[in-house]
């Protein structure tokens, strides 16, 4: 009989203590099942940030680091340098990525550093009670914006893809979503580009995903996945920001 589903060799057979719906877990596969298929499972370090996704050390069954408050990009920028035959990713929320650690993101992808980075934009902070992060959206209630975002009061939405792409040091940028079968495909497609590009040595990756928190947007989720795209995607266009030559 052919086997049409199976787990990844790079994801532990554990249950996860992700929220039903949530979208983490969709992402924690893709990146395991572009490790097994680039083959690189025992030269491959990751690290996992503070925020929801703070236990993916215990999920993925490489090399894992922990990095407190946002300094995920420095931890994996001195794996890196020092063992530069390593594949190296950081795994980060937006709250981690886009507000405690902005510096360590903008300065890592300007100094061109070669590792990946996977960036989940729930545009929220989740695991601390739902406040608005960054990328929360204009009019978006959350704990601390509990009549909605205003642009008055609260300022714009951080546009993180596009942000890092105008820096000479990043080499692959692209926004992708997980709302839909067909956009999970598209996904694992940017996240694979990104590790190519990092073996290729050309140059810091990172690939934002839209993903959706049912618990703090208060939806059930199928409603949250049909907020995220009816939401997330007309301010967070999809697509590749910036593509190095090599990779076609
Ligand atoms: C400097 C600092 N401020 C606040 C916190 C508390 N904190 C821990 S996790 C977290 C939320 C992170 O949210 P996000 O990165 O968006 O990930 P999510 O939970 O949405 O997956 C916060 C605020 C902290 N650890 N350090
Ligand atoms: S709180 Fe939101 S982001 Fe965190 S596990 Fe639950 S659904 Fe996922």
């Amino acid at each position: 009989m052919k086997k049409v589903f199976t787990r990844p060799r790079s994801l532990k057979d554990i249950p996860t203590h992700y929220c039903p719906g949530c979208t983490h877990g969709i992402v924690h596969r893709l990146v395991a099942e572009v490790i097994d298929e680039l083959e690189i499972f025992d030269r491959t370090i990751g690290v996992a940030p503070v925020g929801c996704s703070v236990f993916a050390y215990n999920y993925f069954d490489c090399d894992m680091f922990q990095a407190s408050h946002g300094r995920a990009p420095a931890v994996a920028t001195g794996i890196k340098r020092v063992l530069p035959d390593r594949v190296v990713f950081t795994y980060q929320g937006d709250g981690d990525l886009a507000a405690i650690g902005t510096g360590e993101i903008v300065h890592a992808a300007a100094r061109g550093e070669k590792f990946t980075v996977i960036f989940i934009n729930n545009a929220i902070y989740a695991m601390t009670g739902g406040q608005m992060a960054p990328t929360t959206l204009l009019g978006q209630k959350t704990t601390t914006t509990p009549y909605g975002r205003d642009k008055e009061v609260n300022g714009y939405p951080v546009k993180i893809a596009e942000m890092l792409s105008v820096l000479d040091g990043t080499a692959y940028v692209a926004r992708v979503s997980v709302h839909d079968p067909a956009h999970v495909v598209k996904a694992k497609k940017a996240i694979k580009r990104a590790f190519e590009v990092q073996l290729a040595n050309l140059g810091f990756s990172i690939v934002e995903v839209l993903s959706a928190c049912p618990t703090n947007w208060g939806l059930p989720p199928a409603k949250a996945l049909k907020w995220l795209a009816e939401n997330m995607i007309p301010y967070y266009p999809l697509g590749e920001y910036k593509k190095p030559a090599e990779v076609g």
